[in-house]
């Protein structure tokens, strides 16, 4: 498949190499832009893959700028912006998920913050990695923020409608988000019919993934990249869970 820069090559290779991947989700309002630092620190020898900075509401400016800064100064793995808005723009990151949120009810998240976006995505450098943002109840505070027609669980023939406009559109990633601290995680079943729809794309599943069991759950359905954020955030040993988690999803695929 087509990859424009080295984050979209080095996700590429780590599903390539480990069936799948594992993203770090840092929200920069959750913490200290040095606990920030030091949780990246600890995913890194938990061997996640990649580190995500982003958030809803309150993920902007100075502590976003400083929390990747913390984050990169511990760290030598990717660095990718997950940004509610143009506000969750910075130019110190390696990447950004440059996302059209696709069930959205409003032109906001569909295009016009990407268009005010790409310009500063330009003259950042940031790696833009061309995502299909989806949304699956209960969707949480994104769901809300987002104005979102939430894909109801039981219909999976609807996310992989949308994942495939998507893929069509030409977006070479294709995140279906359950919302973050859901109840529930996205079901296995959808993110099965997703992913066989999608074929190559890059499917990324996060929102309510809590334990290693439910990122094995979701990898085995199809998931390639698993991203898990309020766990993270709660665990005491940022370290050991990660590393149960990439333990659990880090399985090469078998042999076609
Ligand atoms: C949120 O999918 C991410 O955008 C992560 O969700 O915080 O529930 O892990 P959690």
């Amino acid at each position: 498949m087509h990859a424009n820069g080295w984050v979209e090559r080095q996700l590429l290779a780590a599903v390539e190499k480990f069936g799948t991947a594992h993203l770090t989700l840092i929200d920069p309002d959750s913490q200290s832009p040095a606990k920030a630092g030091e949780i990246a620190e600890a995913a890194d020898q938990g061997q996640t893959d990649a580190i995500m900075v982003g958030g809803s509401v309150g993920a902007s400016g100075t502590v976003l700028h400083q929390t990747v800064a913390e984050i990169k100064n511990k760290t030598d793995l990717p660095v990718i912006l997950f940004p509610a808005g143009v506000a969750g723009l910075c130019d110190n990151a390696d990447a950004v998920f440059f996302m059209s949120l696709l069930n959205s009810r409003t032109s906001s998240y569909l295009i016009d913050n990407q268009a005010l976006g790409a310009p500063l995505v330009r003259a950042f450098g940031l790696e833009p990695l061309p995502m299909a943002y989806i949304i699956v109840e209960p969707g949480g505070t994104v769901g809300w923020v987002g104005d979102a027609r939430m894909i109801p669980r039981k219909k999976p023939e609807l996310a992989a409608a949308y994942a495939l406009a998507g893929k069509f559109l030409g977006m070479r990633l294709v995140y279906l988000e359950a919302g973050s601290g859901a109840d529930s995680p996205v079901p296995a079943k959808m993110i099965a019919i997703v992913k066989k729809a999608l074929g190559d794309a890059l499917l990324v599943v996060g929102g309510g993934i809590r334990s290693a069991e439910a990122a094995a759950d979701a990898a085995k359905a199809g998931a390639d990249l698993i991203v898990t954020g309020t766990a993270v955030e709660r665990c005491e040993d940022v370290s050991r869970f990660v590393s149960d988690v990439t333990a659990a999803v880090h399985r090469p695929r078998p042999f076609p």
